[in-house]
């Protein structure tokens, strides 16, 4: 297989990387970063190429599927596919393949530590007893988690996950979904606006398609409240970025958990001052145990598919 030319768009597992370059003919995307390096690249090699390997963060567009000629896979170092050109590569035929199941867990568990740590104020007390504030006064109160309504934007996999983990914090669940789940119980609303304004904690987890873009925006803000509480572990867009800083700003929302942000890496600097607020830099794979199992679901796909062997983890 060393001659098979496999093109990775980013930086994203070092593990990931050796292995892809022990086994195959390894192109690095990143080492040439002005479009213009980039056109000639593709220009010399776009013939060897024939997978394509992306993260959550650079994936593979329609620009790029119609510039490789050879391409047959693209294996994307994610869960999500927001970044593939998916109808494209079913027209052309060119398989895709992402990463399920094996970071459930651990988007799940973030979850809930965003919740904790926005409702504990985890950050904060940290920063006051770091600041040496504690020799002055006690910590003020915070928020109880326990017993508090959790409402789920996507119920799949990792949105099922959190639902479990609120579960056992006595915490009532309801859920929005394009239609009603048949296998549970959870209380369903069949829109976002109703969810937001029957829970005390509101989280996104669902898939990022033109329709879940900004699925959180002004008013289901406002229906969440000042008392209300949006963690994020989606995708940055699935949330109106600017109308949640004015909200956050004015104290018309109680505070937020996110992950994710409209451009990462780019943050907007107005969360910065917030107190009721936790940033996280899109972690929620990012364990040692969760992206080796990731970057092996990678190479697994793409030496099936090579071998003319059924995919691990197929999506088209
Ligand atoms: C990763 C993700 O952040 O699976 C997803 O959809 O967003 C993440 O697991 C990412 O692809 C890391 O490179």
């Amino acid at each position: 297989m060393e001659s098979i030319g496999v093109l990775m768009m980013c930086p994203m597992n070092s593990y990931l990387e050796q292995e892809l370059d022990k086994r195959f003919k390894l192109f690095r995307f990143w080492n040439f970063p002005q479009t213009q390096n980039q056109q000639s690249f593709l220009k010399e090699n776009s013939n060897s190429i024939r997978a394509v390997v992306g993260n959550s963060l650079v994936g593979a567009d329609t620009e790029l599927i119609e510039s490789l000629p050879k391409l047959e896979i693209v294996a994307s170092f994610s869960v999500g596919l927001d970044k593939i050109d998916l109808k494209k590569c079913k027209q052309k035929g060119i398989r895709v393949t992402s990463t399920p199941d094996v970071l459930t867990e651990d988007v799940a568990d973030l979850a809930i530590g965003l919740i904790l740590a926005v409702l504990r104020r985890i950050c904060e007390c940290d920063r006051f007893v770091r600041n040496g504030l504690w020799k002055i006064g006690d910590f003020k109160l915070t928020t109880k988690f326990t017993g508090k309504s959790v409402g789920i934007i996507g119920l799949g996999r990792i949105g099922t996950a959190i639902a479990k983990r609120a579960e056992a914090f006595d915490c009532p669940i309801s859920y929005y979904t394009r239609s009603e789940k048949k296998d549970t119980n959870y209380k369903y609303y069949s829109n976002v606006i109703d969810l937001a304004s029957h829970c005390q904690i509101l989280v996104v987890a669902c898939a990022l398609t033109p329709e879940t873009h900004h699925i959180v925006n002004r008013e289901v803000i406002d229906a969440l409240g000042p008392k209300g509480v949006l963690i994020n572990i989606g995708r940055g867009p699935h949330v109106d970025e600017a109308e949640l800083v004015s909200a956050l700003v004015e104290g018309r929302l109680g505070g937020a958990g996110l992950d994710v942000f409209e451009n990462e890496p780019e943050v907007p600097e107005e969360l910065f001052g917030l107190d009721n607020v936790v940033l996280l830099p899109h972690v929620g794979s990012g364990t040692i145990e969760t992206r080796t199992a990731m970057a092996d679901l990678v190479l697994g796909n793409l030496e099936a598919h090579f071998l003319n062997k059924p995919l691990l983890t197929p999506v088209v």
